[in-house]
């Protein structure tokens, strides 16, 4: 038995399925999930000493790959100054002030731990905002583990085959109204069933937690018009496209702009860190200048915040970097397209999914149609020839600044050799 296996047997004892979160018990392919002892740029070694090419990149956070030097070192930095105050310090400011700055529309933003807490509290915010109740959401987009947001979620919640948790109550689900990803008339018809008691619309502008679904054209642009036209806030969750797609997240790459906007993952470089944010007319509804109750100790924390600054500022002195994501994307994507014959694979930026399905995939129903059994041969094929991919069908490949072109067909090679 490997150290892997030896560790994920104690962890059973202790934690629910041995793990943190769903998707990393390896359900959806089986055997035991690698404890990851260590990474360096896109490559992550596990505690029985085998070193795999990364695709996984902590979920997203790892843009410019495992331990850069510089986030590192900014890091080393605020340690030596304290963990924690639970007071304001200068870092949220320079954060606030650079969010503000690389993102169009952005006037206001308050940080807090996790993509989970800023969709929650946008949610909120949007609801004290317009005085309204209900709000629309994507059928297999995931927005965190907030009880309203747990209907027909995508991500660890798909995988798991329960969209719809339990323990969520009829009263915290019954104001979630489900529309059809890249369906415009199925927002409209919500619209017009339920006048004037819609709070906002939340959507992934790339849906990244059913694997990778494009916007088809317009489609964002739709919903931008649906809810100017009834008075409902349009929020964007960039936790995963934020910053990731370009500087100014899905909303520059797209050229439209939400009411609110939430992030997560790459604003922390790896750090549990999450923001929301939007106009300064709603964000002022936020307490203590609103009624909208919102809080947290470790909200704005400086180690977190020294590492979330250090990464978005090299991000911003790289202009080249989101064109080199954008190639490597296509290149990785062409490339499986070719060893793969058969499976659909979707690509935008840095985001590629393959899915075992003829395609096209567009929405849920039709990510869905993928042969997760095959998905599951697949990634224990890749993982075998040194590949570490996501471990569930509904994910997205990740690309970061630190992989090159021999690594990503590395990749390709491996996939041409799967006989699935
Ligand atoms: N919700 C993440 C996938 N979309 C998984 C988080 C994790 O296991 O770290």
């Amino acid at each position: 038995m490997g150290r892997s296996e030896e560790l994920f047997e104690q962890a059973k004892q202790v934690m629910p399925g041995g793990v943190n979160s769903p998707v990393r018990a390896f359900n959806a392919v089986g055997g035991a999930p690698r404890f990851i002892k260590s990474g360096r740029g896109a490559r992550i070694t596990d505690e029985d000493n085998v070193t795999y090419i990364d695709f996984v990149g902590s979920w997203g956070p790892m843009i410019l790959g495992h331990r850069d030097p510089d986030v590192e070192q900014a890091v080393m930095e605020a340690v030596q100054e304290g963990l924690s105050f639970g007071a304001a310090t200068r870092r949220e400011v320079e954060m606030a002030q650079l969010i503000c700055r690389l993102v169009p529309g952005m006037e206001m933003v308050r940080m807090v731990n996790s993509g989970t807490e800023a969709v929650m509290s946008a949610l909120r915010l949007a609801r004290g905002y317009t005085g309204r109740e209900k709000l629309i959401k994507f059928a297999g987009c995931y927005h965190g583990h907030s009880d309203s947001m747990l209907v027909k979620a995508g991500s660890g919640a798909l995988t798991n085959g329960k969209p719809d948790s339990a323990g969520v109550t009829r009263g915290a689900a019954q104001d979630t109204l489900l529309a059809q990803y890249n369906d415009l008339s199925s927002v409209e018809q919500l619209f017009r069933e339920n006048p004037g008691e819609i709070a906002a619309l939340i959507v992934e502008p790339v849906g990244a937690n059913m694997g990778v679904v494009p916007p088809a054209p317009g489609f964002l642009q739709g919903l931008r018009k649906l809810c100017d036209e009834n008075g409902a806030l349009l929020i964007f969750d960039e936790v995963i496209t934020g910053f990731r797609l370009a500087l100014g997240g899905a909303q520059e790459y797209y050229g439209v702009q939400a009411d609110l906007v939430t992030y997560g993952k790459i604003i922390g470089a790896g750090m549990p860190v999450g923001a929301y944010g939007g106009k300064k007319a709603i964000m002022s509804q936020v307490s203590p200048l609103g009624s909208v109750y919102q809080a947290g100790t470790l909200s704005g924390n400086p180690v977190a915040m020294a590492a979330g600054l250090c990464n978005l500022r090299k991000l911003e002195s790289d202009p080249s970097l989101y064109e080199r994501l954008e190639k490597m994307g296509a290149h990785l994507a062409d490339g499986l397209r070719q060893a793969l014959p058969g499976c659909a694979v979707n690509q935008v930026g840095s985001l590629v999914c393959a899915f075992f399905t003829e395609g096209p995939v567009t929405d849920f129903a039709s990510a869905q149609t993928s042969d997760t059994h095959r998905y599951a041969a697949y990634f224990s094929h890749m993982l075998k020839n040194g590949i570490y991919l996501a471990p569930a069908q509904f994910e997205a490949m990740f690309v970061s600044g630190a992989h090159t072109m021999e690594d990503l067909d590395r990749a390709i090679a491996a996939a041409r050799t799967f006989q699935g």
